[in-house]
């Protein structure tokens, strides 16, 4: 009874100050991974993979002939066979979130079967492109990798773009798994990608669905750091580029963030060590993250998963976001993850 009271009388007290709500770690009900924060159209929104268990209702009439053999070839995990779509997310301010459904969903990619994975969004022209991993593939010649899918919203439905994986092989021992856009600030565009403890970066064609050779002649540029596993993140912060990625195992708790520096998209990138590693008050198994700046200021937020301090599932994850901060030298302070998430922040108009 006491306890109720006092959560009253704290809402009021709240109410009356106007103290804004904050966010709420974890953000979203549900289990979603690999968040990727981006801003489109005056709106935050955040690309998950799905992350539940067993419980999603049958959907073997949505698959074709072609996905159901795929999906009888074999899946690592039982789990990877729901993960057939994508939910989004939309903010105005990184407190209150919109839920969009299957905004992709693999009805519109016909190859896509299982372990639809990781995706990463881009706009262009008006357009807006998904890149994802789908099949979770273990050698060369199965049917999955990285595809492309295009919609002209930021919620979809987003389609196929090319009718086949961009990146279906692979290359320098990288799983093609976990894609990463980043466009530099001359408008050139490069896709960051692997799995496996292998990072390699290539650089898209301007219709972005396609790969192109570097001026050296390669195509696929291997830039793993050392403890790379995978969930590489790219920004650049005053003519500095930073190299993020994930280590350890994503079942595990110990799943954690770390980031290198380097001068240009390709390196080289000199490792700095972790910045977000789980904490025995608030979570386990912190990764797969991506980074927003709020335009036109230099605040950053980390969006990322984590798993509750109860929970053990592999797949039990939440999505959370925290502050970022940098130090005056460049290098990037630990994250401090919070239940209590961040403060609204719309976003300039
Ligand atoms: O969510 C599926 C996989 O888990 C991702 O591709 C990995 O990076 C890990 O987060």
């Amino acid at each position: 009874m006491r306890l109720k009271f006092s959560t009253v009388a704290i809402g009021a007290l709240c109410a009356l100050a106007a103290v804004p709500a904050l966010a709420d770690n974890p953000i979203v009900k549900g289990w979603y991974a690999d968040p990727e924060i981006r801003v489109f159209d005056g709106q935050y929104w955040i690309y998950p993979t799905y992350s539940d268990d067993y419980k999603t209702p049958d959907r073997s009439k949505h698959f074709s002939d072609a996905q159901k053999q795929l999906r009888e070839n074999k899946m690592v995990r039982p789990s990877y066979g729901i993960q057939t779509f994508f939910n989004a997310f939309s903010s105005p301010d990184l407190v209150h979130w919109t839920k969009h459904e299957h905004v992709l969903d693999v009805e519109n990619v016909s190859w896509a079967a299982y372990a639809v994975w990781a995706p990463s969004a881009i706009e262009k022209d008006g357009q807006y492109y998904l890149f994802f991993g789908a099949n979770d593939i273990q050698k060369d010649g199965e049917t999955g990798g990285i595809g492309v899918a295009v919609s002209d919203d930021p919620g979809g439905p987003f389609k196929d773009a090319i009718g086949k994986p961009l990146i279906s092989a692979f290359h320098n021992g990288a799983q093609p798994i976990d894609p990463f856009v980043f466009r530099d600030d001359d408008g050139q565009v490069y896709l960051y990608y692997g799995g496996w403890q292998h990072c390699n970066v290539v650089r898209l064609s301007d219709d972005l669905r396609s790969v192109e050779t570097f001026p050296d002649g390669s195509t696929f540029k291997e830039i793993t750091p050392p403890g790379y596993v995978e969930g590489s993140f790219v920004i650049k912060r005053k003519g500095v580029y930073y190299l993020m990625w994930s280590e350890g195992g994503w079942t595990g708790p110990d799943y954690s963030v770390a980031y290198a520096m380097g001068p240009s998209p390709t390196g080289p990138f000199k490792p700095m060590g972790k910045i977000l590693t789980q904490d025995f008050e608030i979570a386990r198994g912190a990764g797969h993250h991506s980074v927003v700046n709020i335009p036109g200021t230099d605040d950053w937020y980390i969006a990322y998963h984590r798993r509750p301090l109860d929970e053990t599932k592999g797949e039990h994850r939440q999505l959370a976001i925290d502050r970022m901060n940098f130090n005056a030298d460049g290098t990037i302070r630990p994250v401090k993850m919070t239940n209590e998430g961040v403060k609204p922040r719309p976003l300039p108009q």
